[in-house]
């Protein structure tokens, strides 16, 4: 009978640690399951939060909500997203380090959503700095710009980021944003010349289709329908049901003006949207000598107009390849198959060089100000990091490749930084504990990333070796190489027969969250990302500032070879990982609850799952197996002293001694806690509850003593 149930058997605990039996993980699911029922989409692993995607919008996102946490502490109301940002920002201006707060789960799972809602609980709650009354707004409205042109639907999520985004937010000494700064990571720029079924190209070309006025339509060239676009209609899905593309065309124009960008600027950008379209359009021939020429020179007229070149030009170094030989300059023509790769080499490459463009732009208009960043206060940052998502697809090629390759290093940060770091502070601390097991997925990083004998290397050797290479020359270096690895695996068994359920141009990694194929078609194209000379020249000439800017003269000149894409994706991401080692950590760890992106359905199977390779058992039992709760001895002697008459209104002594004779004072026994060299463990929440409900019972008396102490915790 429902009124027969407890709150606690009903709504299920707040933080896991309190599970009674927190070796199981039925007991763990059941709780999440039940949670999710009274749409408690939060829970703690201690400080972890784990989010469990509700699929429909929940009314706790209000700006009472926020107010409810502020300066409250983790433990005292139900966990939410809005109380680790609260924590996360407390905890930069207390102990003024570094903080970031790193999102992982997989695709679909809520972790751009959970940025969002960060970022808007600091736009909303912080003071203003008044050198920068404007930034909170630009920091929210960089998000619908940069998701219009690098998000897109996929059969995973309608809203998939494609390309990794991970974002500082400075604040000033008094905890005002003062600016921010994106870098963003390997855009997935394949999706503008080709969708799966059911998927589509990145959002702004609908919205512009859907959403632009008519003028804008005729200037640009362009038809309405969105299946008139080569480029638009191999995934056979214009529209999301979900979202309209007008609306969202409108949120995107006005958040270009909100964070800076010209009349001027805007439209440049949306030639160049125009023109990836129009080129996509242009199609070829082959003459009788087997020579390649444009059929549809109409088209062109359109295209060189807005991508701002040389006609002639263009139409030339679309069909043709200029060489150096000896020397001497050469033009070949293109065969047909070679020119319409050209095309689709040069439409990846104006879109993916404008999105770079557009994130630059942002950072200028969040730049901190030099006169706030040399006033002598200090600066702090919070950063946010936001990845595309583990995802296995019916066909994975290289951007499955590097997405999930991504993953594995963003989960073995969190091994690095909770599992393992967890346990070595025991022992620093020089606290008695029992070591607890967990897969390390460093095995699988070393197996991509690791010199001379990774994936990687093996790539991009194979891209740079002369003579006859492909991409199943490629496979067979992978086999040669690495056949035998655990987690490695292709079509040749070891004893030289072969598994038939595999194709042969695969291979198969076993990730730490799933067994992957990937398909090595396109592999060593992908890699190389060659742009042909002549198009390059062509393309620095352009009147387009955008585009001039983005095609440098330089670049047609110089013969260096630039560095492979796997290698630059993998040197970005090792920066990354420095970047996120120097700040302190908090984690949300997002989870999917069905693959039919629907509200209400709790597939058990799947949530089974990302709770294994997510490790949150682990994460748990090394939380509960030591001490639930742990504090550095100031900053509990700071909260708890009021408690004692000793300790209060201050401690002289050694701090270890302090906290000793407050917790005396306060009666826990032995088993309740320890004291190591820095920190108090405290084994049991229960007992940190009790001194939180003293302190709340003393708060009246303590009031007028404590107002200025006390607010600089709170
Ligand atoms: P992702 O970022 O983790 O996937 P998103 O944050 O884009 O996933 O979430 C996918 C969709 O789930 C959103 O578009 C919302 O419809 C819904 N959703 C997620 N979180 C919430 C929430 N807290 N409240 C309401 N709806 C939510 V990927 O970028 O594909 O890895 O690459
Ligand atoms: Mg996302």
């Amino acid at each position: 009978m429902e009124s027969a149930l407890t709150a606690r058997d009903r709504v299920g605990v707040q933080d896991f640690v309190l599970l009674e039996n927190y070796n199981s993980e039925a007991a763990f699911i059941e709780n999440l399951r039940r949670r999710f029922g009274e749409n408690l989409i939060y829970t703690y692993i201690g400080s972890v939060l784990v989010s469990v995607n509700p699929y429909k919008e929940l009314e706790i996102y209000s700006k009472q909500q926020m107010e409810r946490y502020r300066g409250v502490s983790f433990y005292e109301i139900s966990p939410h997203i809005y109380a680790l940002s609260d924590n996360t920002y407390r905890a930069m201006r207390t102990e003024r380090k570094d903080q970031c707060i790193l999102i992982s789960g997989e695709s679909g799972a809520g972790k751009t959503e959970a940025s969002k809602k960060i970022l808007l609980y600091y736009a909303v709650t912080c003071p203003t700095n008044d050198q920068m009354p404007a930034l909170g707004e630009r920091l929210l409205q960089s998000n619908p710009v940069l998701e219009a042109f690098g998000n897109a639907k996929t059969f995973r999520n309608d809203n998939s980021s494609r390309f990794g985004k991970y974002m500082d937010v400075q604040f000033d000494f008094r905890g005002a944003p003062v600016g921010g700064h994106i870098l963003n990571y390997l855009l997935e720029k394949s999706r503008v010349i080709h969708q799966n079924h059911g998927e589509r190209n990145f959002h702004i070309f609908y919205q512009l289709l859907d959403g632009g006025e008519d003028d804008l339509l005729t200037t640009l060239g362009l038809e309405r329908n969105p299946q008139s676009y080569q480029y638009l209609v191999k995934g056979n899905c214009p529209r999301l049901s979900s979202v309209s593309d007008k609306n969202n065309w409108k949120v995107v124009m006005k958040a270009l003006s909100v964070i800076g960008f010209t009349e001027e600027e805007v439209q440049k950008l949306l030639n160049i949207i125009a023109s990836v379209l129009h080129l996509g359009n242009t199609q070829f021939g082959e003459g009788e000598e087997g020579e390649t020429y444009i059929t549809n020179e109409t088209k062109i007229t359109n295209l060189t107009k807005l991508l701002g070149v040389d006609g002639s030009a263009l139409g030339e170094a679309l069909t043709h390849k200029k060489l150096t030989a000896k020397g001497e300059e050469m033009i070949t023509p293109l065969s047909f198959e070679q020119a319409v790769s050209a095309r689709d080499a040069l439409a990846k490459a104006v879109y993916g060089r404008t999105f770079t463009w557009l994130v630059e732009k942002i950072n200028q208009s969040l730049a901190l100000k030099e006169e706030i960043y040399h006033s002598g206060k200090g600066c702090s940052v919070i950063g946010l990091l936001d990845i595309y998502g583990f995802e296995v697809l019916q066909h994975n090629s290289f951007e499955q490749f590097c997405i999930n390759y991504c993953n594995e290093k963003l989960q073995q940060l969190f091994i690095e930084l909770t599992l393992r770091s967890e346990q070595e502070e025991y022992e620093t601390e020089g606290i008695a504990w029992e070591t607890v097991q967990y897969f390390d997925n460093k095995i699988i990083c070393d197996l991509i990333e690791e010199k001379h004998k990774g994936i990687i290397s093996i790539l991009d050797e194979e891209c740079l070796r002369p003579g006859e290479t492909c991409d199943v020359s490629f496979l067979e270096k992978l086999e040669d190489t690495l056949g035998g690895h655990p987690h490695f695996v292709t079509h040749k068994l070891a004893n030289g027969k072969t598994r038939r359920v595999m194709s042969r141009e695969e291979f198969r990694l076993l990730h730490y969250a799933g067994e992957v194929n990937y398909n090595v078609n396109g592999f060593l194209d992908k890699n190389n990302d060659l742009l042909n000379r002549n198009l390059k020249e062509v393309m620095c000439q352009s009147d387009n500032q955008i585009l001039s800017h983005c095609f440098r003269k330089e670049e047609a000149i110089d013969q260096k070879r630039p560095e492979m894409a796997a290698t630059q994706f993998k040197n970005s991401l090792t920066k990354l990982m420095e970047i996120l080692m120097s700040k302190e950590p908090s984690y949300v760890r997002c989870i999917k609850p069905n693959d039919a992106k629907q509200p209400g359905r709790f597939d058990e199977v799947l949530v089974r799952h990302q709770v294994k390779y997510l490790g949150l058992m682990e994460n748990l039992r090394v939380r509960r197996a030591g001490f639930a709760y742990r504090r550095r001895f100031e900053a509990f002697l700071q909260r708890y002293k009021p408690l004692c008459p000793e300790t209060w209104p201050n401690w002289h002594g050694r701090l270890s001694d302090g906290v000793s004779t407050l917790v005396n004072h306060l009666g826990y026994k032995a088993e309740e806690y320890k004291l190591g060299r820095s920190k108090i463990f405290i084994r049991f929440p229960k007992t940190l509850f009790n001194t939180e409900d003293a302190l709340e019972a003393k708060k009246p008396d303590i009031a007028l003593t404590l107002q200025t102490s006390w607010r600089g915790y709170r």
